[in-house]
């Protein structure tokens, strides 16, 4: 059956503005939601400023909506404070106010942050553990379970991606591994709104040679990433940082930041 009403949080930033345009006329009503102030509603749009952390809030966002695309949150690392409202509160209510509405498929932006502490000498999969490397991480390790959670239980289907670094251009030298175009951004989140799955995790990847992950899993779904990093690689590969744990491992710096262990 075809979405009549879908919901993208995280409507006002980066990849919310991105996917707001890339999706305009995709679907009869295209609801926009996010803490921060949004263009105002286009013909097909509907605008609801809301915050994550307000439980009765959340619900009345999810009324008369068949899926919901979950960009909106704390998008780095940050002190506990916020990672519990936006995040972790935030994604109770998320998938509670989904639950209750009726919500068929949430597609969640999860991050590679949430495997971050694996290091880059391995290559690994959806299968792989979670190694969050922080406080953010580990509110996306989070999101991933109660995904499952409600998948499994209560039958909203999920698609997790771990996003790696989706920007307009890669960066840096860790960014050839890690970078997703927008475009091949919009294609995942088609993927994850229209194949044939309960729960499924994913890498938010660009078609990287450089890639630390065996994405092998989004494209069994049908995902074809039509962008490469690889253009980039004569002019980053020599912008590494000097911080060795940042080198060693996927997550960068934000798994070197605060990195009190062994190395
Ligand atoms: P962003 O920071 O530009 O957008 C996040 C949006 O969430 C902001 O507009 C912000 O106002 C909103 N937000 C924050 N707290 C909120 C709250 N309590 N209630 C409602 N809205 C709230 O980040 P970006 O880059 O657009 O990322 C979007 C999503 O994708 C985030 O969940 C992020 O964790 C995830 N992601 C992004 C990656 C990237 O490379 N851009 C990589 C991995 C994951
Ligand atoms: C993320 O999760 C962040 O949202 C984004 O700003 C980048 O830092 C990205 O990961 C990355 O790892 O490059």
């Amino acid at each position: 059956m075809p979405y009549q009403r879908v919901l993208l949080t995280g409507a006002a930033g980066n990849l919310g503005r991105e996917l707001r345009t890339r999706l305009a006329g995709r679907f009869p009503t295209l609801r926009l939601s996010d803490l921060a102030e949004m263009a105002p509603a286009g013909p097909g749009e509907e605008v609801v400023r809301c915050d994550l952390a307000d439980a009765s809030a959340v619900a009345e966002l999810c009324r008369d909506v068949d899926a919901i695309l979950h960009f909106g949150g704390q998008a780095t690392e940050a002190g506990w404070d916020k990672v519990l409202a936006a995040n972790i509160a935030g994604a109770i209510n998320l998938w509670e106010g989904a639950r209750l509405a009726g919500v068929r498929r949430i597609v969640f932006a999860s991050s590679n942050h949430a495997i971050g502490m694996h290091r880059r000498s391995t290559t690994i999969d959806h299968r792989a553990m979670a190694a969050p490397d922080g406080r953010y991480g580990l509110s996306k390790a989070f999101g991933e379970d109660l995904a499952a959670l409600y998948a499994y239980k209560h039958g909203v289907s999920a698609l997790c991606i771990r996003i790696g670094s989706s920007f307009a251009e890669p960066a840096d030298a860790r960014q050839l591994s890690t970078w997703m175009s927008f475009a091949d951004l919009g294609r995942m989140v088609e993927v994850g709104l229209t194949a044939d799955y309960t729960y499924e995790i994913v890498y938010g990847v660009s078609d990287n040679s450089r890639s630390f992950w065996d994405n092998s899993n989004a494209e069994r779904l049908g995902y074809r990433p039509a962008d490469s990093a690889d253009r980039f690689i004569e002019t980053h590969i020599g912008k590494t940082t000097d911080d060795p744990i940042a080198e060693l491992t996927q997550g960068g710096t934000f798994s070197s930041s605060e990195f009190s262990g062994d190395p």
